[in-house]
Parts: C-alpha cells; structure tokens; sequence
C-alpha cells in the first residue's frame, strides 16, 4: 500500500520540523510500500516551505506543493487530495501541522484501513482525550460537534475531527475533492458524506494536544461557516428527494 500524509500549512514554521521529525521515525515502522510526505503550503510569509525544502528528506519522501495566497484549510485539502489520487497513492492520511495531532497514531490508523475505508483520529469515543484546551475551545468544539450530529442525524462522535486516514477509493467515492467549505466544515462535510454513502467509519481514539507555537487560523467566520452549512446541508435533506439528494451529494446534476 503506498500512503500519502497530506499536512496543510500556513505560517508553520515554528511548529513543522518537529511534526517532520517525528514522521521520519514513524516511515520506517509502518507495514506499508511508500510513506511519502506532501506539505500544501499557502506561500506562507514565513517561510515554511523554505523550510521544507531544505529538510533532507526533500525530494525524497517529502515534497511541497506552494499555491499563490492563503486559501483556507479546505481548499489547501482538495488540492493535495487531487494530488494524491493523481499520483495513485491507495491511502492518504490527513493531519494538521500545529502538532495537535499524534502522529504515533499513524500505523493503528492505517491498519484499520484495511477493515474500514475511512479513520478517524477521534477526540470523543472511549480512550479519546484534549490536553491544554482552554475552556472556551472545549466548549466550542464540544457544542460544534453536538449541533452537527443532531442536525444531521450523524453518529461519528468527532465530527469535526481533522486528523483521518483515507482509502484513496472513499476519497473518490465521498467526491471529497468536490467539496466546498473550507474551514471545521470541511470535516464535518466529509463526514456527513461518508455516512450518507454508507462507508464504513471508525474512530480511533487520540490525544489531542493543544498547539504550543505558532498561531491558530481558527476563527469566528469559520466557526459561522460550519454553523450555517449545516444548517444548510439540513434544509436541503428535508427538502430534496432521496434520489435527487444522492446525487448532490455526489456531486452530480440531478
Ligand atoms: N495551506 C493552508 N493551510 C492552512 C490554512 N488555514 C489553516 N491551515 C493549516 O491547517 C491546519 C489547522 O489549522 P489551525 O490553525 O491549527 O486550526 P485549528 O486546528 O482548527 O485550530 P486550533 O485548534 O486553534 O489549532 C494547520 O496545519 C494550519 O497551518 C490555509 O488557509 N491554507
Ligand atoms: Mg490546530
């Protein structure tokens, strides 16, 4: 199996050498043909992907695909999907950059790969945890969660989550790459499409850390963003025909 590990970043570079330390260590442990490394990097003032480029395993096992201006967070992903599925890596994982995300969880993910289409490193089932989170964040995240599961019927725990791990198949099959929100409701899109596709989901528990460097891009206009789309994704499913609804989600005219 060749995995891609797709990291977006914008203005990481204080927190990227460590996430890209503990990478390397983590290639030669996992059962799999390739373990490659793609930075989606939005031209960061910086320098991160300076950065990138002179680590030694540049050109290697790790590259950098640098667009022009800062695009969002889901917009950074579609890119690096296509580039993925273009490349015909069969597995990608996706993690944040900001080291919230246990990168030692990789190998358990990708080994229940071969059981599920899709993982999720989740906050929120037995075993889960978020350490360092000011109040205010577990409130948001909590409430974030909560509203997107009972508007849109999910059972996924960690909606929300952005560490996951892929078939490259789900990938084409969820129509990911035709997606259009950017921020948290980039996750919880994927995840309300996954569901409605009936693709087989796990959550593996993860410790989420919070970031001890650089600044978060998290804002009150992406929070907004996810509120309304799902609002939105809500309106449309009690109004759309099952059919019709299918194919919109698919991405195709009806
Ligand atoms: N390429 C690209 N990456 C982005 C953009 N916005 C955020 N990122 C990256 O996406 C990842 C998640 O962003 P964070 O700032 O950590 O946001 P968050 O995890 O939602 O919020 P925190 O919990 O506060 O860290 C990080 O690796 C960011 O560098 C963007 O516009 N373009
Ligand atoms: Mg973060």
């Amino acid at each position: 199996m060749r995995c891609l590990i797709l990291i977006p970043t914008y203005n990481e570079a204080a927190t990227l050498p460590a996430l890209l330390s503990t990478l390397s260590g983590l290639r030669p442990l996992v059962e799999s043909s390739a373990l490659d490394v793609l930075i989606v990097d939005d031209n960061s003032p910086d320098g991160t992907a300076d950065l990138v480029r002179a680590h030694d395993g540049f050109g290697d096992w790790l590259s950098v695909l640098v667009r022009t201006a800062k695009d969002g967070l889901g917009s950074a992903y579609r890119a690096g999907f296509s580039a993925a599925l273009a490349q015909g890596y069969d597995a990608v994982v996706q993690l944040d950059a900001d080291g919230s995300h246990p990168a030692a969880e990789i190998p358990a993910m990708l080994a229940l790969l071969r059981t599920h289409d899709v993982v999720i490193g989740s906050r929120y089932v037995r075993g889960g945890a978020t350490v360092n989170w000011p109040l205010r964040r577990r409130v948001l995240s909590w409430c974030a969660n909560a509203y997107a599961r009972r508007l849109l019927g999910l059972s996924t725990r960690d909606t929300t989550a952005g560490f996951r791990a892929w078939r490259a198949q789900a990938l084409i099959d969820a129509g990911v790459v035709r997606t259009t929100s950017n921020g948290y409701a980039f996750q919880v899109e994927n995840t309300w499409r996954c569901e409605r596709l009936g693709l087989r989901v796990a959550e593996h528990p993860i410790t989420f850390t919070e970031r001890t460097a650089g600044v978060s891009k998290m804002s009150p206009a992406v929070a907004a963003e996810a509120a309304a789309l799902v609002l939105r994704w809500r309106v449309s499913e009690r109004t759309m025909p099952r059919p019709a609804r299918s194919k919109a989600l698919l991405g195709q005219r009806s």
